[in-house]
């Protein structure tokens, strides 16, 4: 497993997508080949493939400066370029948040927001939509030197006056690390920038991956964006400490309330002793230098309540001039490697996990539907046999007894259609009133008033009261979106009971839809905003109210999010429920116009019998060969999902 690197476990993990995505396409044109699609299915397999494609993985990478985030960057997934690709170097770096990854749509290029976008309370993800908002600028990505100039922008700053950066809450009078922080003359530097996009076609980034580099640790406390949405949700976050300074107090804050807290405990979260080269003296033997290490890390292990496996002692600058230079040895006593496994261990199969269980219950649902209509055409088919072939040497008073028979059955049915329309309006007035529960309209008022009384509110406790409402409220929705969901869920089961009793339709259970996960994230985020308001209180009372609007700004733009979510897999899930009875129907419907016609025929002597028989006999084979290929392709699908390339295979 030694030589097995980042990139091969990547690579292995876009492969298997492919593959998935592969054995997909080809379910979706043998349904256009057999005219077994309908625009429902289509849609759903759309979106599966397009989930599919844009996965992403999210690494992020938090540290105090100047423990060397950048330069563990550079070494982990840069090294390639031979040279240093992002700027690192002593002091204040890198200075705004700075996002690599790749998006074809668009040119090699590195988006920069201004820093006075912060006087507005929009979100950073808000600002994505509006990309008039940032400052583009290209490089050739076959220049390193181009490359490299283009990110030093990360780095820029600029002095202003006191009063422009308390107007962009990037100065606090009160906060004696601020008042440090002053030049001479009393003005200040800020950055120059919010959050930069580095917009290029590197393998890795090619394949999904998504890295968040981040300013030192006061950064993150001004950006919401960062603790409430990056960080939660990156799938892996790397804790870079460094083995000359030893752990900070306010990096075992930052660490606890952040990034290992109860409130995210998530796997992928570690930590990195950077800078293990500085204990490389000469005049110490290996053994001593080794004590010394496992001495550090246990250390390190009691600060942050980590298990001592998830710390991994590094020196990201040997590393990278040892991937440079092609020294193994070097490389090897970086430690850079053990990391990287690491690294792709924890990420890889979790990532995949997730992924596997989602498509799987996807491509179930709609294998199961082709089945469904498939059986259903091939019992019709067996069903005409059997009448046809009880008519063989009948005179003609019985089929037209026969005719009358089926033309009963199919008034009845007709009937039952009428039902079936009546249950497809009461379902719509459900669905209507389920949307109002969960609709995006009822949920931005509520972020509205809320914002309007935060902005006026005198007291902390009106703020408090007024949020406590907001989650209240929120909660309220989504219970009684469950009530209504479980509602229909009811109908639905009684509906498939009757249309299977009186007309023969296979019965299906209608799939469940708990609400349960966006109460859990609803949850989380009350969590969040709990624990930040209590160690903001004091702030928000002899300072502006400029952090928890921003504050509540992103906390808004998730739970925003969370509601989104919520829609499109209820509307998902309501289509779920009503497809499968509506093509039976409109199968059923097509049989018993099919019966009809067959034995009028017969009985208008147009066609005879054995012609008739005979050509339902091949209908009925072309069908059951279609269940065959169904079962073929069910199985490359299933192959798909379990394929696993081992990376030790691949460099064999
Ligand atoms: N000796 C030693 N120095 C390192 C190592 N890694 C980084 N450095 C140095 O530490 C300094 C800071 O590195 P950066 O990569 O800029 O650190 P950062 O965490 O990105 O810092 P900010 O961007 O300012 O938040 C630079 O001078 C690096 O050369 C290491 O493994 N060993
Ligand atoms: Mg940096």
């Amino acid at each position: 497993m030694a030589n097995a690197n980042l990139a091969d476990q990547f690579s292995a993990y876009a492969a298997w997508r492919k593959v998935l995505v592969d054995s997909i396409c080809d379910y979706r044109s043998w349904l256009n080949e057999q005219a077994l699609n309908d625009a429902q299915a289509d849609q759903r397999i759309t979106n599966l493939l397009e989930r599919l494609r844009e996965d992403k993985l999210n690494v992020a990478f938090v540290a105090e400066f100047p423990r060397g985030k950048s330069e563990l960057i550079n070494a982990i997934f840069f090294a390639g370029y031979g040279q240093r690709l992002l700027p690192s170097s002593a002091g204040r770096t890198t200075m705004c948040p700075t996002e690599l990854l790749y998006n074809p749509a668009k040119p090699s290029s590195l988006q920069l927001l201004p820093i006075e976008t912060r006087a507005s309370d929009a979100t950073t993800t808000e600002y994505k939509r509006y990309s008039d908002e940032w400052t583009v600028v290209e490089f050739d990505v076959d220049s390193n030197e181009s490359m490299v100039a283009a990110f030093n922008q990360v780095s820029k700053t600029k002095t202003v006056t006191v009063e422009e950066a308390e107007k962009l809450d990037l100065f606090h009078p009160n906060n004696s690390d601020d008042a440090m922080s002053l030049n001479k003359d009393g003005s200040i530097d800020i950055p120059c920038w919010r959050y930069a996009v580095i917009n290029f076609p590197h393998p890795l980034l090619e394949q999904g991956l998504v890295i968040l580099d981040t300013p030192g640790l006061n950064a993150i406390g001004t950006e919401p964006e960062l603790t409430l949405n990056m960080l939660p949700n990156a799938h892996a976050v790397l804790f870079v400490l460094a083995a000359d300074t030893g752990v900070t107090k306010s990096e075992i804050d930052v660490w606890r309330q952040y990034i290992s807290g109860t409130r995210w405990k998530q796997k992928g979260r570690m930590a990195v002793l950077n800078k293990i080269d500085g204990l490389w003296d000469e005049l110490k033997s290996e053994a001593e230098i080794e004590k010394e290490i496992v001495k550090q890390v246990k250390k390190t292990g009691e600060l942050l309540d980590l298990d001592a496996s998830h710390i991994f002692p590094t020196s990201a600058m040997k590393a990278l001039q040892a991937k440079v230079n092609g020294e193994d040895a070097l490389l090897e006593r970086s430690r850079l490697p053990l990391l990287e496994k690491a690294l792709y261990e924890e990420l890889i199969p979790s990532k995949k996990e997730i992924v596997r269980d989602n498509t799987k219950s996807e491509i179930e649902d709609l294998i199961n539907n082709s089945k469904l209509i498939l059986d259903s055409r091939a019992s019709g088919v067996v069903e005409q046999l059997d009448e046809l072939s009880g008519l063989r040497g009948k005179n003609e008073d019985v089929v037209e007894h026969m005719m009358s028979k089926v033309k009963v059955d199919k008034e009845n049915f007709e009937k039952g259609l009428q039902r079936f329309q009546a249950l497809r309006s009461v379902f719509s007035q459900q669905t209507n009133r389920l949307f109002t529960s969960l609709g995006m309209e009822a949920l931005k008022n509520k972020v509205h008033s809320t914002r309007e009384t935060m902005i006026t509110a005198k007291f902390t406790k009106t703020i408090r009261d007024a949020m406590d409402d907001f989650f209240e409220k929120l909660k309220r929705r989504l219970t009684s979106s469950d009530e209504q969901v479980n509602e229909i869920k009811k109908m639905m089961d009684v509906m498939y009971d009757k249309f299977s009793k009186e007309h023969g339709l296979r019965k299906t259970q209608p799939p469940s839809f708990p609400t349960l996960r966006y109460q859990k994230e609803l949850a989380k985020l009350e969590r969040a905003y709990k624990e930040q308001f209590n160690t903001a209180f004091n702030m928000i009372a002899n300072e502006k109210m400029t952090l928890t609007t921003k504050f509540f700004e992103t906390l808004a733009s998730r739970v925003v999010h969370v509601f989104e979510v919520a829609n499109r897999d209820v509307e998902n899930w309501l289509k779920a429920v009503i497809a499968p009875m509506e093509s039976q129907v409109r199968e059923h419907q097509i049989q018993l116009r099919r019966r009809l016609e067959s034995i009028k025929r017969i009985y208008k002597a147009t066609d005879t019998l054995e012609d008739r028989i005979l050509e339902l006999e091949n209908i009925e084979k072309s069908i059951r060969a279609q269940i065959e290929d169904l079962e073929v392709l069910r199985q490359h699908m299933g192959n798909a999902l379990a394929f696993e390339e081992s990376v030790d295979e691949k460099a064999a």
